[in-house]
């Protein structure tokens, strides 16, 4: 005697799988062995699936579901998982090379490129960047870094330098000489004078010079010698010079003079 009223069994479902896309591909094309039925009856057993062996599974996961049913309407169903994942990086199909820029008769410069383009094989990519086109670059190497990402933490990192230079020397302005007396009384001078600036097409340079204004000098000219450093080593040098006229002492040596031979 038969109870038709027994649901059929699944046997031999397969494992869950765990899979790595295809090169390139959102996917993964994932195969297993069909699962086996029986039954109490001896009748043929109807097994059917939400997915079959052979189909391409997207990456994530997907639950495949086989369902046994005998010719009573009796059923029994069963799952397994399939998760496929993501491993690839994207990739850029372009990036930009280095960049060198001069500055000559610019203070400053705004640097532009083309934006990399990137890929994923998941189709969902994103980008970012330490600068971006259009900033502006100090003097010297920067190095612009570009990172893309896919949905599943995969990562791909490109960079390119960004080389400015200087080529613009620094100028020293107001420039003059000086004369003046010796100090009543004295053989020299107190000397004060209006310093030279100087100016750089970048930032501002270094003025540095071998007398301070206040400082003695004899009777006779002397030079002051002024030189300018810009930030890239770039340096100028400028004169004033420093005449200290002995009138007055001439003056009393003369008188002397003259009275002695009187
Ligand atoms: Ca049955
Ligand atoms: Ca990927
Ligand atoms: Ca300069």
């Amino acid at each position: 005697m038969v109870t038709y009223d027994e649901n059929p069994r699944i046997l031999n479902l397969p494992e869950d799988q765990v899979l790595e896309t295809e090169p390139g591909q959102p996917f993964a094309v994932v195969s297993w062995t069909e699962p086996t039925t029986s039954d109490n009856s001896m009748d043929q057993i109807d097994l059917t699936s939400t997915r079959n062996s052979g189909d391409m599974f997207h990456i994530g996961s997907t639950v495949v579901t086989y369902t046994a049913r005998d010719a009573y309407d009796n059923d029994e169903s069963a799952s397994f998982l399939i998760k496929v994942i993501d491993m690839e990086k994207p990739v850029f199909n372009y990036f930009p090379s280095n960049i060198k820029h001069q500055l000559l008769g610019e203070t400053y410069t705004d640097i532009f490129w083309d934006e990399p383009s990137v890929t994923d094989n998941s189709g969902d990519v994103s980008l970012v960047s330490s600068h971006h086109s259009g900033d502006w670059f100090a003097i010297g190497r920067t190095i612009v870094d570009y990172k893309a990402f896919d949905s599943s933490g995969n990562t791909a990192t490109k960079v390119f330098s960004v080389i400015i230079t200087d080529d613009d020397y620094p100028v020293i302005h107001n420039v003059s000489n000086v004369t003046v007396n010796t100090d009543v009384g004295k053989s020299y001078a107190i000397v004060i004078w209006t310093e030279p600036t100087a100016t750089d097409n970048y930032g501002v340079p270094t003025l540095t010079s071998t007398h301070k204004p206040g400082d003695r000098f004899n009777i006779g000219y002397t030079e002051v010698e002024y030189t300018a450093n810009d930030i890239s080593g770039h340096n100028v040098t400028a004169s004033v010079w420093i005449e200290v006229q002995g009138l007055l002492l001439l003056t009393v040596f003369i008188i002397a003079f003259l009275m002695k031979t009187q």
